[in-house]
């Protein structure tokens, strides 16, 4: 329990998120919860293992599925390395704040258009870059590339969330995916992002547990299928989770068929087992999040960045969180939102709408299944009978919000925007 659970502060938190009409950064939380970090670098948390995550690449050549006896055995290992590498985001994206900030924290709401870029450096594997800006404040977008040319590997990805309340906590759904491109192998990977709720608020001290599903969908049809589960569910345990994976879609409809089953905690150790058993003595570790620190990337210094990177735009707001000091906070975070309030209106005046930077939206509805102008989502979400629409990511096809939504609609990275770009340097 946090001594801030009896203040009166957190008390009149409480009772207005039980009063929630929609929209979490509407939310008047009190300092101690706010995050000095903006939403818009949560993107960060997908790279933090860049030798996982270019790993895959190393395993077979590109014609490998054409050629080699052992073709099965080579889509195997790419898929389980994928798996492996996702398992390791987790620590980061999930339980990071807890880890430096005692708690999970109110992140900064991103403004339209705001910018979060960086770099990670490896002598070997060459330069790891991310983009991640914020391409909707309306509901809140964030779009992301992670790509490392050396290696030709490409991570982009979009999200936002849909939260509702319920007695003791706030339940969240995620919108969006993340589309993994090996380009030396030909192969690409679908990932679709989990539902999580928000433990602890009663006690002030939150934090988030995951629920549900991710999947794994690879171009070579193999898929992984990652199932989540808190304290007190089937292991007892914090954070535990299960991934099978099988041959293809119609395989993983049994849970027998499982050609590799990985079992444990994603923020600690987990093992993999051949086959659909974890009873067997017969396993390795797999994973173990807390042998293996992130590696955070570079930055720029703030007095070398563009006022829309995300840092230089909100360092008063953080500074003030820092302070404490809620009337400042206030003061520093209604200036920034006039200003925003301000651009939008003179939008509105000139009829010049604002230019998403990276990113673009693109309407997959009358795209053809393969060829230049198709997109990586429509083979794969085939594969995976996952719906093609704009939909809480990891919806099935058929599903009755597949039914009912009518928008095709996916953010998509543009690297001839990053190619050409001039004012913003990693
Ligand atoms: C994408 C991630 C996401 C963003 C965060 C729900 C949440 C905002 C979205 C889903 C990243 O890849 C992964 C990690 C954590 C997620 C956040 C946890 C959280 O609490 C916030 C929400 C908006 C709140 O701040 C709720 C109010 C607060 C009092 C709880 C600490």
């Amino acid at each position: 329990m946090s001594s801030h659970s009896h203040s009166s502060s957190w008390t009149s938190f409480l009772k207005s998120i039980a009063s929630y009409n929609g929209d979490l950064s509407s939310l008047t939380a009190p300092p101690f919860i706010l995050s000095p970090t903006s939403l818009v670098e949560y993107s960060q948390f997908w790279g933090e293992h860049p030798d996982l995550l270019i790993a895959p690449n190393f395993i077979g050549d590109k014609d490998s599925y054409e050629n080699a006896a052992n073709a099965d055995e080579i889509a195997q290992d790419r898929i389980i390395a994928v798996t492996k590498w996702f398992i390791s985001t987790l620590r980061s994206q999930y339980c990071s704040r807890n880890e430096s900030l005692g708690s999970e924290k109110k992140p900064l709401n991103p403004f339209l258009g705001e910018l979060f870029v960086g770099k990670w450096g490896d002598e070997k594997l060459g330069e790891t870059v991310l983009l991640s800006e914020q391409v909707s404040h309306h509901p809140p977008v964030t779009a992301y590339a992670i790509f490392n040319d050396k290696n030709n590997v490409e991570l982009q990805g979009y999200n936002g969330i849909r939260a509702s309340i319920s007695t003791t906590s706030i339940n969240v759904k995620q919108y969006g995916h993340a589309i993994l491109k090996f380009k030396n192998l030909n192969e690409e990977f679908l990932i679709t992002l989990p539902p999580l709720h928000i433990e602890g608020l009663l006690v002030a001290s939150p934090f988030v547990e995951l629920e549900g599903k991710s999947i794994i969908q690879s171009s070579s049809g193999y898929i992984s299928v990652v199932e989540f589960s808190g304290r007190g569910y089937f292991s007892g345990k914090k954070n535990s989770y299960k991934a099978r994976i099988f041959k293809d879609k119609a395989a993983s409809s049994n849970k027998e068929n499982a050609l590799f089953t990985i079992s444990g905690q994603w923020s600690g150790k987990s093992q993999i087992y051949q086959g659909s058993s974890t009873s067997s003595k017969e396993f390795s570790e797999f994973y173990d999040a807390n042998a293996i620190e992130p590696i955070h990337l570079t930055v720029k210094d703030i007095s070398q960045q563009n006022n829309l990177e995300s840092r230089k735009a909100w360092k008063k707001v953080a500074d003030a969180i820092k302070l404490g000091n809620y009337d400042l906070i206030h003061r520093e975070k209604s200036e920034l939102e006039q200003e925003q309030r301000e651009l939008r209106k003179k939008e509105t005046e000139s009829g010049i709408k604002w230019e998403t930077r990276f990113f673009e939206e693109r309407d997959l509805e009358d795209l053809p299944e393969a060829g230049k102008k198709s997109d990586p989502l429509i083979g794969l979400s085939n594969l995976a009978n996952l719906s093609r629409k704009n939909v809480v990511s990891g919806t099935i096809r058929g599903d009755k919000e597949d039914k009912t939504s009518s928008s095709y609609i996916h953010w998509r990275f543009v690297r001839e925007n990053w190619d050409k770009e001039s004012e913003i340097v990693v």
